[in-house]
């Protein structure tokens, strides 16, 4: 098939999952473009049958917004004509779909023989802070409505966004997924050896320090849970909160145990030098970078919130508590770090989990198997 991908750029889950599927639909050997403002973190163009299409949003004076809905359904109509895609997938629904809807009716109207079919996939805050904002709400519903298919990454997201946006079409559950052969405890001896010098323990962090994600909470877990343990708390990521973390660390007089280590492309050595990776997100639709640290054979302590129990199996390969429960968190994560039998065990049960569940192995074919309904359903077959 020859398929487009529509994706942000920056660093959050969407764009890697899109990036990732982009990447492993190539590698079996179909036409795959992924179209975003910039190459995604974590792009590789490494492999054949896979490229990457700019979209250009050019500034005007006049405007003081830019025109990323217009621009982007410009690009889906010039790449979808001329390299002919079969599949436009729409990853994050805020704009994308709604791009993508614009870019079949024009498609439609210049009698384009064979437009593409739309797919849209749901992650997370296009619907639950996004989407059901009423600012966006009519558009944002409306076009998951028009797509040919829609996919969420979790059970929950699929509840969400029936019971914020009113939608009554089908909406399949596709989980995220990983590249195992890539996703498996690497240790770097250097890093693991300085991060552990002089402590018990090594606690993990990484997302794009939004409001949602609590890094403010990290931190308050992690000066309870030295209470009982020495431990050394890792922040990976970057985004809007991450002053306001620097600031907190400096008052609670921690810089010594708090390593903010940025974006970082290989994640791998950082979780295997990690004993607990922390998630106390307000709001998780599923949680990419819980799976990635539980494929590093680390047990995650999360909150019990969106789609983190459909990732997280309470008490086997993590602790899941409610989200304002902070000295409940700052126990588990204690007692990770105090217990290494039963960090390993829950570590090694986090790791078969993924294997079980979600390789990309597994996962790949559902999206294709999605893309073969939408261009042939089989109530026509
Ligand atoms: O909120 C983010 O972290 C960014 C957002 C995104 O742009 O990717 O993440 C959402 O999608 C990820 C990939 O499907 C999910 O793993 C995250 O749980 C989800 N974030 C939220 O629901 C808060």
């Amino acid at each position: 098939m020859r398929i487009g991908i529509v994706c942000y750029a920056s660093l959050g889950g969407s764009g890697v999952v899109a990036t990732e599927l982009a990447r492993a639909l190539a590698l079996r050997g179909h036409e795959v473009r992924v179209i975003s403002t910039d190459e995604p973190f974590r792009w590789r163009d490494d492999i054949p049958g896979l490229w990457f299409e700019r979209v250009e949003t050019p500034a005007y004076p006049l405007f003081r917004e830019p025109q990323y809905l217009l621009a982007l359904a410009t690009a889906i109509v010039r790449i979808a004509q001329q390299h002919r895609l079969d599949i436009v997938h729409a990853h994050y629904a805020v704009p994308h779909a709604a791009a993508a809807y614009l870019a079949d009716r024009i498609l439609t109207a210049e009698h384009n023989p064979r437009p593409p079919r739309i797919v849209t996939t749901l992650h997370g805050t296009d619907i639950t802070l996004i989407g059901s904002d009423p600012s966006y709400t009519r558009v944002v519903a409306f076009s998951i409505e028009q797509s040919h298919a829609v996919t969420a990454v979790s059970s929950s997201l699929r509840s969400d966004t029936i019971g914020a946006l009113g939608i009554s079409r089908e909406i399949r559950v596709i989980p995220n997924f990983l590249d195992c052969a890539t996703y498996r405890r690497r240790h770097d001896p250097l890093l693991a050896g300085r991060l552990r010098d002089g402590v018990d323990g090594v606690v993990v962090h990484a997302s794009n320090f939004r409001p949602v994600k609590r890094v403010d909470s990290v931190i308050e877990i992690f000066l309870r849970m030295r209470q009982r343990v020495r431990a050394r708390l890792v922040l990976l990521g970057d985004g809007p909160e991450r002053d306001a973390a620097a600031r907190r660390v400096i008052e609670n007089g921690l810089q010594d145990v708090v390593d903010f280590a940025g974006e970082q492309h290989d994640l791998v050595p950082w979780l295997s030098a990690a004993d607990v990776f922390l998630l106390p997100s307000l709001q998780e639709s599923f949680g990419l970078a819980a799976l990635e640290a539980m494929a590093c054979e680390v047990p995650v302590v999360a909150s019990r919130v969106g789609g983190l129990p459909e990732v997280i199996d309470d008490g086997v390969t993590g602790y899941l508590c409610a989200p304002d429960d902070i000295a409940g968190m700052a126990e588990r994560t204690a007692a990770l770090v105090a217990d290494e039998q039963l960090r390993i065990r829950m570590g090694r049960a986090a790791a078969a989990r993924v294997s079980e569940r979600f390789c990309a192995e597994l996962i790949v074919p559902q999206y294709e198997e999605c893309y073969r309904d939408v261009l042939d359903p089989p109530s026509r077959r």
